[in-house]
């Protein structure tokens, strides 16, 4: 026996790679629906060997329906995730809508699992921001080894996290300047994102940072330990697909690069790839489509007595997004849903 599950907004990036990572990861799917709002309604998707025709949202009922998949914005969101979670589905939300909730578990299965107990305060549990998510997967062996104390975090983030327009924007700009006449002026972005970074991702915030940057400090606080305090820069580079970020983490106790190394390795949901030399590091290019956050560049940080720096790669659509979500159905079904 299986489970009856609905991902909402099929048709878009994070949705269509909801529906891959369920098919890859054989997910017990009794049923599966692909629902999308009227205007992409009938369009098709995939599911494994299968084709899935996109139901409208608006009148789905969720009654019977043990789990949706959300991802679509917090708009859409606020309308339909309470909708279903009344109707007994539990939601796996991908939006930031319900992430600083306190009655709303946020989880990343690797690092805080226990929290799934919290679902049933309201049918919801919240998937956090993909900077977010593979920078705690790191965090946390860490964490539990030597106690991090405060985080310095940039991130190089690829035009996908914005949506599939952004990735239009990003191949329309670049081919556009090599044609007279097809010059494409910035409309996703405030400022030419093609051979260009920028760093301004999500609106600012009154103290000058920016909600993206906000979000990897209050989600890190609420994932891993309130305790850690995290200053973040967040920038938008022209890649396609996979975020990178440079860490610097303080620790309490000190922890040589050789031993963070090897717990990194043997930690969930982590790939060590680090050598000293040329190529010996993991670029966005190579995990795209794959499940793990990738860590390179490990070294001390001479600077402090207790620091490390490390360079943190993943596919922000995967572990970011569509990944971590089918993780947490995967632990809700081992762990309170037990159908399967
Ligand atoms: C980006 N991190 O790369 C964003 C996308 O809060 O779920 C995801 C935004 C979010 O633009």
């Amino acid at each position: 026996m299986g489970y009856r599950v609905a991902v909402v907004g099929a048709t878009g990036n994070v949705g269509r790679e909801m529906l891959n990572i369920l098919a890859e990861r054989e997910f017990p799917v009794d049923e599966i629906v692909a629902l999308a709002s009227r205007k992409s309604l009938g369009t098709e998707c995939s599911f494994g060997d299968k084709t899935l025709k996109t139901k409208d949202l608006d009148t789905f009922d969720f009654t019977g329906w043990d789990m949706a998949l959300f991802a679509i914005g917090s708009d859409a969101t606020k309308i339909y995730a309470p909708k279903a979670a009344a109707a007994g589905c539990v939601v796996i939300d991908n939006s930031s809508l319900y992430r600083y909730d306190p009655q709303v578990p946020l989880i990343v299965p690797e690092v805080n699992p226990d929290a799934i107990e919290g679902y049933s305060q309201k049918n919801i549990i919240a998937n956090p921001n993909c900077s977010t998510a593979q920078m705690v997967v790191a965090l946390k062996p860490l964490h539990d080894r030597a106690r991090i104390k405060r985080v310095v975090v940039s991130t190089y983030q690829s035009v996908s996290g914005s949506g599939k327009e952004a990735m239009d924007e990003l191949w329309n700009q670049t081919k556009g300047l090599y044609v007279p006449g097809q010059e494409v002026e910035p409309s996703v972005y405030p400022k030419q994102i093609a051979f260009n970074v920028i760093p301004h991702i999500d609106v600012f915030m009154e103290d000058g940072s920016t909600k993206e940057e906000w979000k990897m400090v209050a989600e890190t606080k609420k994932i891993v330990d309130p305790k850690i305090k995290v200053t973040a820069t967040c920038v938008r580079v022209p890649v396609f697909v996979g975020h990178s970020e440079s860490i610097n983490i303080e620790t309490e106790e000190f922890l040589d690069e050789d031993e963070a190394r090897e717990i990194l390795r043997e930690a969930p949901g982590i790939m060590v790839v680090d050598k000293r030399e040329a190529g010996g590091y993991v670029t966005p290019i190579e995990c795209v489509g794959e499940y793990a956050t990738y860590i390179s560049r490990i070294r001390q940080d001479g600077t402090i007595e207790n620091g490390l720096n490390f360079w943190c790669v993943s596919d922000n659509l995967r572990k970011g997004a569509a990944l971590n979500a089918v993780q947490i159905a995967e632990l809700l079904g081992r762990r309170v849903l037990k159908k399967a």
